[in-house]
């Protein structure tokens, strides 16, 4: 097993559902938590909880907007002592807009989802690689979906944003061949978190229905997962881990079973 004590671990997108879970999860592991997300308040709340679970715990928020490249490489680039050594990235940070054809679409929600989910997913990845590989030990993690696997009706913009990290990390690993550094894909199902409140713009009973009539994973089966990946030997790289709970088939068939 691969001990990530005292190990810096970058989480983007850390102020909520799987990204929230995660940080949880490798803090169990006695990792130093990079968490960076756009709502700060939430962070901070975050790592006083953490810390208050364990006081010898290394928690670092950070106010950051992952589309914003220039702020991505700054970030990055200004860390303090201590915290630039990333040994795991986990690409977390995402979302999705809209269940609209895509000629009734506005093209801002393309915007949104394409410059979070791929274009971010790119640039944290490209400032995050480089000290990896000049410090010969390094494992991205990134956050897939079934969606990236099978497209379903009113998601082809989304969907085609998971399909492009699942290509992307299909690509990383090619780059990074004969290096030490490893790259996963954690691709879950419907996963019970403000996934839905967000891509239905806060409509609360409308995200609501997404997770009704069957028991969708939680957060923490997919940040086990990704700590499970982070936390094998050096030489097992795991690619792919495509994940649902016992009442999902694929992206369109699901158990639904009104109580
Ligand atoms: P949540 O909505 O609960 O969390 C999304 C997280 O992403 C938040 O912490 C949010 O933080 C962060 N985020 C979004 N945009 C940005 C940004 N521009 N800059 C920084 N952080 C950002 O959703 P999930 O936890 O479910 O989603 C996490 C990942 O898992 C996503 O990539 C999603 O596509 C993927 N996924 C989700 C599934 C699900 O069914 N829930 C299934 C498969 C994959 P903030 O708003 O504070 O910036
Ligand atoms: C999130 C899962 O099925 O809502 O990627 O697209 S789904």
């Amino acid at each position: 097993m691969f001990s990530l004590q005292k190990k810096v671990v970058f989480i983007t997108g850390a102020s909520s559902g799987i990204g929230r879970a995660t940080a949880k999860a490798f803090a169990e592991q006695g990792a130093k938590l990079l968490l960076c997300a756009r709502r700060m308040d939430r962070l901070t709340e975050l790592t006083q909880e953490l810390v208050a679970q364990r006081a010898d715990l290394e928690v670092l928020p950070v106010s950051l907007d992952v589309r914003d490249s220039e702020a991505v490489r700054e970030t990055l680039a200004t860390l303090p002592e201590g915290w630039k050594q990333i040994e795991v990235l986990v690409n977390n940070a995402g979302l999705s807009r809209g269940l609209t054809k895509v000629y009734e679409d506005d093209p801002g929600n393309w915007d949104e989802m394409i410059d979070t989910n791929v274009r971010a997913l790119l640039q944290v990845t490209r400032a995050v690689v480089p000290g990896m590989l000049a410090r010969g030990s390094g494992h991205v993690i990134s956050l897939g979906s079934t969606a990236g696997h099978q497209t379903y009706a009113g998601g082809a913009v989304y969907c085609a944003t998971k399909a492009a990290e699942k290509v992307i990390m299909e690509g990383l690993r090619i780059d990074l061949i004969g290096t030490p550094v490893r790259a996963t894909s954690v691709d879950p199902g419907i996963v019970e978190t403000e996934f839905s409140e967000t891509r239905f713009r806060g409509d609360k009973e409308r995200a609501a229905k997404v997770y009704a009539d069957l028991k969708p994973l939680q957060a923490e089966d997919v940040a086990e997962a990704i700590v499970w990946a982070a936390t094998r030997p050096v030489h097992v790289n795991i690619q792919t881990i495509l994940m649902t709970t016992i009442d999902q088939a694929n992206s369109t068939v699901f158990n639904r079973k009104p109580a």
